[in-house]
């Protein structure tokens, strides 16, 4: 499924997100940056040291507290199709009432920020927030799409393409759904 919107292709499939050739991936994190289960286990295991390695020094150097939910940063993508990875931390779903939807579009919009810094024309994203971290598929879904939008409004055309891979049967049927609701 896919949509040119402001000159920007956006590209809904069904895959494993390590597989993608976009400049960037972007991965489901945790605060502390090294790894876990799901696709962020997913990329580190794929992409190697390299990964491990500069999470440690963002660590060190830019957040020994940890990265806050709704940031993100950047480091090489190693052994990845892609060239880099956008790490960003989603928010765990607490009943939808202390602001995760703002820390979902967070996410969203400062990975789109940082490919749009380095000059990327396509980055690839999972549905953040929505394995482990327990957030609602649609609600989700709605939250991507409307920082994506807001995204190209302003910046249109600058990014080639977006793409949302989705894992499940399920995510890409409702993130379809959404999608075409939106766009
Ligand atoms: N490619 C694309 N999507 C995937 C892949 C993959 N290879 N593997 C899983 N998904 P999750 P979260 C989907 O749990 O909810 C980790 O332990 C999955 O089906 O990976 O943000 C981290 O270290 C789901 O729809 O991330 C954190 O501690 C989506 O990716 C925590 O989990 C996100 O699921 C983050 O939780």
């Amino acid at each position: 499924m896919e949509k040119v919107i402001h000159g920007t292709r956006i590209v809904l499939k069904k895959g494993d997100i390590t597989e993608e050739d976009c400049d960037a991936i972007v991965n489901a994190a945790n605060s502390s940056l090294m790894g876990g289960g799901g696709v962020d286990g997913a990329i580190h295991k794929k992409g190697g040291r390299i990964i491990h390695e500069e999470c440690l020094r963002i660590r060190k150097e830019e957040y020994p507290q940890g990265l806050p939910e709704g940031e993100a940063v950047i480091t090489r993508g190693g052994n990845l199709k892609a060239r880099f990875v956008i790490h960003t931390v989603g928010p765990v779903w607490r009943g939808g009432n202390v602001g995760e939807g703002d820390l979902l579009f967070n996410c969203y919009m400062n990975s789109l920020m940082i490919a749009l810094r380095n000059g990327f024309s396509c980055i690839a994203f999972p549905a953040i927030s929505t394995g482990a971290f327990g957030y609602p598929l649609r609600e989700a879904a709605k939250t991507a799409f409307s920082a994506i939008r807001q995204f190209l409004e302003k910046n249109n055309g600058k990014i080639k393409e977006i793409r949302m891979v989705l894992y499940t049967d399920e995510a890409f049927r409702i993130f379809s759904q959404v999608f075409s609701e939106f766009f």
